[in-house]
């Protein structure tokens, strides 16, 4: 890191290690942040996911060891309900998803959404030192920039966006959309995961509050004040990750997959329950291969792994009872005694055993309808075996599509194009099989978490701040 400055992230939930180690075992983005963390001695501030009354909502929990501090905070039902459950997860989540038909738009968990942005601003402000350099973390937190600016702070301050930035035509649609958008100009830097994310927000800018936008360097000017905006695609932790193949728990996994599958071709789906992950529309493909293909039931398993997430959320509830309906319904028609062709799991596995899942499954479908940028299609090809890889039928509206378009790229909303890419993997010869592997596993390598958490910070510490 080009800095000696400390390191502050703030996002929704802080991942609180649990014992010594245990971030680094939770891999991905929790274990790259914290070990960049670690190297700033930062501090890590964010909700704990508990909930307790309004008037313990004040209170800072605080935990350090290796040389990070976690300080976590309690919320209130309410707030949970209008800052979490609602505006964020009911309105912002759908929205830049593109899911305007699940969006809702209700004055009081925008209002609720606020104060705990406020809230969030008053507590972790007493905590800030004047060289620290800031990073704020997704949809959660858009305009707590701007609440830490309005109580003084002239740090650094850089943010992070997870997920998609929508269409201007889109976008709009979000009552008060600018009151939002102008708080994200009190940063110094803002990410997003892909160049058509970026492109999204510039013409925003360019076309809704009038900024003057510089398409080469991504400084967007208004009222006198320049925030920086860039794509920055985000990877997996691939030292980590990659290493646990040679885990007993991901051996197993693969061995479990490999014997139950018997000698049909296992595919595998590993996604949060969530209707931006296509799962319906994964389903409405299978079928559709089963229709045009009755001869090859016989030859290919599925295993869907699906933990559920948002569960207090309506649209989260429905989406649920639609695949197992979906599932039941195509088993119901396929099976046969000794032959089940679709396994729907809704639980989630560690690392490893996913490691093993994938290794074992010569086919990985991730078929979201809108994504940042999905880390599974990355860690897919990462469990691949090199002299024998599996195919990965990747949507052409994941943010990861952008660099990995050496996959099978499908249009999730096409039944007859998932059909036939599933058709496409099973056939597919050795030997392209490996030219697509060995044209996608570099980028997956090299473009790692880690580096992914440098080229930010380092490109924060170079911004002029305040
Ligand atoms: P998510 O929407 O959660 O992330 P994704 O990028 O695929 O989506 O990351 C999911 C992670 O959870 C992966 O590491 C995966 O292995 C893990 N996971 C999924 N199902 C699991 C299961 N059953 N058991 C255990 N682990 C499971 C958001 C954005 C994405 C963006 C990431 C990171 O929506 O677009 O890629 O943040 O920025």
């Amino acid at each position: 890191m080009s800095t000696d400055a400390r390191l502050v992230v703030i996002s929704n939930r802080v991942a609180v290690p649990k014992a010594r180690g245990a971030a680094g075992a939770q891999g991905g983005l929790a274990g790259a942040l914290h070990s960049a963390l670690k190297s700033r001695k930062g501090l890590w501030f964010g909700w704990s996911g508990e909930e307790s009354e309004s008037g313990r909502t004040g209170n800072i929990a605080t935990q350090s060891s290796d040389g990070v501090t976690t300080a976590t905070i309690d919320l209130s039902e309410r707030d949970i309900e209008e800052y979490y459950n609602g505006y964020a997860n009911s309105t912002l989540w759908p929205l830049f998803h593109y899911r305007l038909d699940l969006a809702k738009y209700e004055r009081e968990t925008g209002k609720g959404y606020e104060r705990v942005n406020e809230r969030f601003a008053e507590l972790v402000t007493p905590l800030l030192e004047e060289d620290d350099v800031v990073w704020v973390h997704d949809y959660h937190l858009v305009p707590l920039g701007e609440r830490l600016r309005a109580r003084g702070a002239k740090n650094r301050i850089g943010f992070f966006l997870h997920i998609p930035w929508p269409a201007t035509r889109l976008f709009v649609s979000l009552p008060y959309h600018e009151r939002l958008t102008r708080t994200m100009l009190h940063y110094d830097l803002l990410g997003f995961q892909t160049k058509e994310w970026l492109d999204s927000f510039l013409h925003y800018c360019r076309t809704e509050l009038g900024a003057d936008v510089d398409e080469a360097t991504g400084a967007i000017t208004l009222d006198g004040r320049t925030t920086i905006a860039r794509a920055y695609p985000i990877g997996i932790d691939w030292d980590h990750f990659s290493g646990l193949g040679e885990t007993g728990d991901a051996r197993q996994a693969q061995q479990r997959l490999m014997s139950s599958a018997r000698r049909r071709t296992a595919m595998i789906g590993v996604d949060r329950l969530d209707y931006s992950k296509g799962l319906p529309e994964r389903l409405d493909g299978i079928s559709r291969f089963f229709d045009k293909h009755p001869e090859r039931v016989r030859d290919l398993v599925f295993v869907q792994i699906a933990p559920p997430s948002r569960e207090d959320v309506d649209s989260y509830q429905a989406i649920r009872a639609t695949l197992e309906q979906k599932a039941g319904q195509i088993n119901g028609a396929r099976s046969e005694v000794d032959l089940v062709p679709i396994r729907y799991v809704n639980r989630g596995y560690s690392h490893a055993e996913l490691f093993g899942f994938f290794r074992a499954a010569k086919i990985g479908l991730v078929t979201p309808l809108r994504d940042g940028m999905n880390l599974v299609a990355k860690e897919y090809i990462a469990a691949q075996d090199p002299e024998d890889p599996g195919v990965l039928i990747l949507s052409s509206f994941a943010g990861a599509a952008a660099q990995m378009k050496d996959a099978l790229l499908v249009n999730p909303h096409s039944p007859d194009d998932l059909a036939h890419a599933i058709r496409t993997a099973l056939d597919m010869p050795l030997e392209e099989r490996k030219r697509r592997y060995d044209a996608l596993i570099g980028t997956v390598r090299d473009d790692n978490v880690q580096d992914w958490t440098e080229t930010f910070l380092s490109d924060l510490d170079s911004v002029s701040g305040g």
